[in-house]
């Protein structure tokens, strides 16, 4: 893992300017800048872990918290009711471009599979 903060870490400690939609003590949520869906918003956990993969036992806790935001975020967005999808890329075949953690809430039109 790099040691220079990624664009999330920056989004995080308000360097830079993001549409946050969502925080709580362990994750901060806002819009994606490149929208896939007329609702889509990233959630990503304060402590910078890379991805799905580097994700170790002791983080259980953290995990769950994300999923957690997410459904609070859907919720609060009101994309519970139709449903929604919730995507995590991870690496290279993931088609993961930034190593901060994070889940795509994908909401309002009709999702497709399999994805691209
Ligand atoms: P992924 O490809 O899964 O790593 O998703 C990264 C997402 O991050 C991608 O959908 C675009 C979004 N993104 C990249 N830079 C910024 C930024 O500066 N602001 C916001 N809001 N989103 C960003």
């Amino acid at each position: 893992m790099s040691d220079s903060k990624t664009i999330f870490e920056k989004i995080i400690a308000r360097e830079i300017p993001a549409d946050i939609v969502y925080e709580d003590e362990h994750c901060l949520a806002f819009h994606d800048i490149q929208p896939q869906a007329p609702v889509h918003v990233l959630v990503i956990p304060k402590r910078r872990i890379e991805n799905v993969a580097s994700l170790e036992d002791g983080d259980q806790e953290m995990a769950g918290k994300l999923l957690l935001a997410a459904r609070n975020v859907a919720r609060q967005l009101e994309l519970a009711d139709r449903g929604y999808r919730v995507v995590a890329n991870c690496g290279n075949d993931g088609g993961q471009s930034v190593d901060h953690l994070h889940l795509h809430v994908l909401g309002g039109r009709q999702m497709k599979w399999p994805p691209g």
